[in-house]
């Protein structure tokens, strides 16, 4: 068949947690893939998330697989010249075999620490847990997903008894009557979903958008909420404390299907208007306007992203949040509910099957003797082999070079996107051995003892969970260059090497028979699920228990919590929160705020979106945003080079000055190595339940700099 005309091969977009739909169309060599047969991106309209619109980054996402950037060859550190240097795959396994097991007989099993990601596929992450805790024996193994939506995940478990983003699919966000969106810039961070929100408006609803910035997600808003950044969670209580004022809370809903309100109403009646609004820097007749609009509506959501969640009290401010929810029968109901944006594409899965420290899969806890009892049958070890819970990730990467002496990464890029990333990076630079998968150097791979070149979303199969808790099927489309292998190949030939022939399959299907397995009767059960009904049903959402044959296929569970919360008794829990301020406040030392976050067309720590063209172009590199008069009063021109000075150190850029920022706070993305480096300045401080870093506040110095200055 020509290729042109050859039928392309359904897929999902290898970014963000929006997981949009698309399609991969073989090309020619000759027709636009220099280095031999590619793919190209066409639309996929029928996929219901999308309807076929794709952002900038996954238009390109083909790019990246015929670059000259890509890897395709193992890389060992020469111990002569101190280089990398290309190698055969026999090598580079046994080499990573060798450190790994040697850390671990010197130092014990906990000296070897395992590093994953959110972006992993639902396999990957079920192997790389199981490889940690079987193979290996460590403890020590956590993943980037601690950065992104950890405390919303630990506020939900807490309040609903059950951790899944979206408790609804997205489409009802645009049927709802008002919709507040804390933190969460989605215009820019997952464009396609905008559309929801348009659709509501057009439809009546309001909509209310919480952001220190005046982001082009807030420019479409009714009611722009612009808190002093780490101040949120006063403002939740501050809302509270008006719906109960004015008498808004639905006391029949209360009653039926909640408990604690009374401790959860005290502290918030603690947060008077007046008080709330000192705080926040919102003015009180706002407070009320929006009170007014969330109650008002007949049904109403709230939801959150990373604006309120990547702080030190992330946990308890999403608690606040859900508080307000329960509070106005704004939960378990139609059209109603709390949600969290999930981020990377496998946010979502990649924290249910097994790579977090405290986690067995199918979202069963580490610590249960119930749950290690039924995931070692699967295993096929025995339960009190299982090792116990480890560190949490920021605190895994601090003990790098302490007691952790090899470390196995797998789809992150620390160096660049970990916090007080300087003291990071030196860490891991301490390590005896590190091993990294990836498909291109990044700033961490750059420096291993070992680089494994991977295969890329298109070139393998495997399972995501989108931010609405459907489980959807990438596609592989076309072979991976020669010298390449998947990261489910390469586990595999390390597990063979460290003692384990058994056990971890290269193929994914084989491996997904058995996660379902493995999750089957666990808060996410996956058993129901399998690859030829995601393709038949344009995915389908957990929980999803295989039942006896007589009964049928379970559908899976678009809408939780209508009828009953996950918890023991069925009722949601109210947590009594309190304000408190950030974990490093503005001073007379360092005056200013910073808060950090991303830019449309890069992502994350930009090791994929740096390397393709048209997106370099459109972002080629970072920038402070500052306000006018911040700006004069440091004698700081628009384009001219500013340098930031946390307590962790120094970073500079050319200054943005734009009205849309607080006078008090600036601004940095942070997708770039180097001088520009954001995470050189943030503030590890972790809260106490879900361990996720302060990324969102810290306070920072500003002046103008004279030359590029080395980070
Ligand atoms: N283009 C692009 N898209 C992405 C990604 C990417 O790197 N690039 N990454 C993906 C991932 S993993 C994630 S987690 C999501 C993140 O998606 P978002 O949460 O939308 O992204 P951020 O830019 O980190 O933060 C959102 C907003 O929070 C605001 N903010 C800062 N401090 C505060 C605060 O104290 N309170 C409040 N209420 N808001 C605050 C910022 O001004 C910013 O506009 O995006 C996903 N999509
Ligand atoms: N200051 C500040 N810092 C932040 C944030 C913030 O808002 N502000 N946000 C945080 C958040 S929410 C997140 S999610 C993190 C993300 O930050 P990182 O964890 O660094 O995420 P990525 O840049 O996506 O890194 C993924 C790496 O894996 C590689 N990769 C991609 N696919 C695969 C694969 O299938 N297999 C393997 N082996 N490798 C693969 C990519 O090339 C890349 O090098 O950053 C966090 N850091
Ligand atoms: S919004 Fe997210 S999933 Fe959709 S095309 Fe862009 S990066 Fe990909
Ligand atoms: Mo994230």
């Amino acid at each position: 068949m020509n290729a042109a005309n050859a039928p392309a091969v359904d897929t999902h977009c290898p970014y963000c947690a929006l997981q949009c739909g698309m399609g991969l169309r073989p090309v020619e060599r000759g027709s636009g893939a220099p280095d031999g047969p590619g793919v190209t991106v066409v639309e996929r309209t029928a996929f219901p998330v999308n309807r076929g619109a794709l952002c900038g980054k996954g238009r390109t996402a083909a790019e990246l697989l015929v670059s000259g950037a890509r890897l395709t060859s193992p890389l060992v550190r020469d111990p002569a010249t101190g280089e990398l240097a290309p190698a055969t795959w026999d090598e580079a396994l046994d080499r990573v075999a060798d450190g790994l097991r040697r850390a671990g007989a010197e130092h014990g099993r906990d000296a070897v620490g395992v590093f994953g990601g959110g972006g992993l596929t639902n396999e990957k992450a079920y192997a790389l847990g199981k490889f940690a805790r079987v193979v290996l024996g460590t403890s020590q193994i956590d993943y980037n997903g601690r950065f992104c939506m950890s405390s919303a995940a630990a506020a939900h478990a807490r309040a609903f008894g059950l951790d899944r983003g979206l408790p609804f699919p997205l489409a009802d966000v645009a049927r709802t009557g008002c919709v507040i969106l804390v933190g969460s810039n989605l215009a820019e961070t997952m464009p396609p979903a905008l559309r929801y929100l348009t659709e509501l408006r057009e439809n009546g609803g309001r909509l209310i958008v919480v952001d220190p910035r005046r982001t082009r997600t807030a420019e479409q808003a009714d009611l722009h909420l612009a808190p002093r950044p780490g101040t949120d969670l006063a403002l939740a209580l501050g809302l509270l404390h008006l719906v109960v004022a004015e008498g808004r809370t639905d006391e029949e809903f209360i009653a039926a299907r909640t408990d604690g309100w009374d401790e959860a109403r005290a502290a918030a009646m603690a947060h008077w208007p007046e008080m709330v609004e000192r705080i926040t820097g919102i003015p009180v007749p706002d407070l009320r306007a929006a009170v007014r609009m969330f109650c008002d509506a007949e049904s109403s959501m709230v939801l959150t992203a990373r604006g309120p969640e990547q702080q030190a009290k992330g946990t308890d401010t999403v608690g606040a949040w859900i508080n307000l929810c329960l509070a106005t029968g704004r939960a378990g109901r139609e059209l109603s509910g709390y949600g969290c944006l999930t981020g990377q594409g496998n946010g979502q899965g990649g924290r249910e099957h097994g790579q977090k420290a405290d986690q067995l899969p199918g979202y069963r806890k580490l610590d249960d003797p119930a749950a290690r009892r039924h995931v070692a049958q699967v295993w096929d070890v025995d339960p009190d082999a299982l090792p116990g819970p480890g560190r949490s990730a920021y605190e895994l990467l601090d003990a790098l070079g302490g007691e952790i002496r090899a470390l196995l990464l797998m789809g992150s890029n620390p160096v660049v996107s970990a916090p007080r990333a300087a003291h990071v990076e030196e860490r891991i630079r301490s390590l005896d051995f590190l091993a990294v998968a990836d498909v291109v150097l990044s700033e961490t791979a750059a420096l291993a003892d070992v680089v494994l070149p991977v295969a890329q979303w298109a070139e393998e199969t495997g399972t995501t969970t989108n931010l609405e808790g459907r489980v959807l099927l990438r596609r592989r489309a076309l072979d991976p260059p020669p010298g390449v292998r998947t990261d489910l190949e390469v586990l595999g030939a390390l597990a063979a090497r460290l003692g384990r022939e058994k056990g971890f399959p290269a193929d994914p299907e084989e491996v997904f028979d058995e996660l379902r397995r493995a999750s089957a009767g666990g808060p996410a059960d996956y058993s129901g699920i399998t690859y030829r009904r995601i393709a038949a049903e344009d995915g389908v959402f957990w929980p999803c228990p295989e039942l006896p044959e007589e009964a049928g296929a379970h559908p899976g569970t678009p809408r939780l919590f209508l009828e009953r919360f996950a918890t023991p008794d069925g009722r949601a829990r109210f947590v009594p929160v309190v304000h408190r301020p950030a974990a490093e406040e503005p001073d007379e030392a360092y005056p200013v705020l910073l808060t950090t976050g991303r830019v449309l067309a890069q992502y994350q720590s930009g090791a994929q979106t740096r390397r393709v063209a048209e997106l370099n172009a459109a972002a080629p590199g970072p920038f402070v945003e500052l306000h006018p008069h911040l700006a004069e009063r440091l004698g700081i021109a628009d384009g001219e080079l500013v340098a930031v000075e946390s307590r962790r150190g120094r970073a500079a850029a050319p200054a943005r000055v734009t009205a849309a920022i607080r006078p008090d706070t600036v601004f940095m993305p942070f997708h770039w190595p180097g001088p520009g480096r954001a995470n050189t300045l943030t503030n590890p401080a972790l809260d106490p339940t879900s361990r996720m870093p302060e990324f969102k506040v810290c306070a920072v110095r500003l002046e103008r700099a004279q030359q590029v200055e080395r980070a």
